[in-house]
């Protein structure tokens, strides 16, 4: 694997997911593969699940780790080719990338959308740029359209749990007060279309979201419609995605908040949430707290799906020196 930006790059799911399961019982089976290998973490947006997990897997793999919050301490980076520089920012992401790419094996990039330019967030300018300009294998940490550290986290947390082998995934908007990128439920929709899972996503009007994600899943605006029969519920706020509303908040709704009486609906779901989340938004305490809620678990798995993510970057490194 060179990079890892979407489902595609990981190839097999089936093979995937066994990588996965056989890591989760020997996570330091491959701990001489990344000896004198050092990862370069670059995030510009917060965190707390994708640094810890990420680092930790990296530890498993025995790599070296070094860790840069764009935002504090560094200089403050021009992404625009052509502007003349003379605001606050001192130095050009051009410079930047080579130069962070020279002081490393891998990187991996957190980059969220920017919410204003559609077609700017929707080319994946940054993650782009790090993927041309380091000389190094990119991997996203949640760039601007996608998520897939989660997404297969949240695929293995599903082939862990399912009772039955094609269950009705249902990953359904749920209110929050600020504007979200839609990274992880497009990322969930597209990992999901790659199964054959029974797969549904509800959402207010006006959250439908891009085509070539949504794909050949069913989508609805009744969310209880599509909790009958559920058997894992994925909770998540997006923010709009049509035009002329992109990036949007259009709704606070919070009758789609997933409460008790949402999930009496379903199969005894289980309930799913990529973290962080607020409660009493998008969950109600009851939702989260009980036994059926796998948003622990799903975390944790978090350093299994990045475990094997590094190990296939670092194995394709092998074979080209
Ligand atoms: C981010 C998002 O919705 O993309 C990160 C989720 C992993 N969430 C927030 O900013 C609250
Ligand atoms: N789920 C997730 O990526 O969490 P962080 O934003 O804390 O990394």
């Amino acid at each position: 694997m060179k990079k890892f930006t979407c489902v595609q790059d990981i190839g097999n799911l089936h093979d995937a997911v066994a990588e996965a399961l056989a890591i989760k019982k020997d996570r330091f089976a491959h701990v001489e593969l990344g000896r004198n290998k050092t990862l370069m973490m670059i995030f510009f947006n917060s965190s707390l699940r994708t640094r810890l997990s990420t680092q930790k897997a990296a530890m498993n793999l025995g790599m070296n780790v070094i860790v840069l919050d764009v935002n504090q301490g560094a200089w403050k980076l021009e992404t625009e080719r052509g502007v003349i520089m003379d605001g606050d920012k001192a130095e050009h992401l051009l410079e930047a990338i080579p130069v962070m790419g020279s002081y490393c094996d891998i990187i991996g990039v957190r980059s969220f959308a920017g919410l204003t330019n559609k077609a700017e967030d929707y080319e994946e300018r940054i993650i782009e740029q790090f993927i041309r300009y380091s000389g190094r294998p990119v991997f996203s940490m949640e760039a601007a359209t996608r998520h897939p550290l989660q997404s297969f986290a949240d695929l293995i947390t599903i082939e862990e749990h399912k009772r039955t082998e094609r269950p009705k995934v249902v990953l359904t908007w749920a209110p929050h007060p600020k504007a979200l990128p839609q990274a992880v439920p497009n990322s969930f929709a597209e990992w999901m279309n790659a199964t054959d899972y029974d797969f549904v996503i509800a959402n207010p009007e006006g959250y439908d979201l891009a085509p070539e994600f949504v794909g050949k899943a069913k989508v609805t605006h009744d969310q209880d419609e599509a909790l009958r029969g559920a058997d894992f519920v994925y909770a998540k706020n997006w923010s709009a995605y049509a035009a002329p509303n992109y990036g949007k908040v259009l709704s606070t709704d919070r009758s789609w908040t997933i409460s008790t009486e949402k999930m009496a609906l379903t199969n005894n779901a289980f309930f799913m949430h990529c973290l962080p989340v607020r409660r009493n938004m998008i969950v109600t305490d009851d939702v989260i707290e009980a036994p059926t809620s796998l948003v622990i678990p799903e975390a944790a798995n978090r350093e299994i799906s990045a475990t094997v993510v590094l190990k296939r970057l670092l194995e394709e490194l092998k074979i080209e020196n």
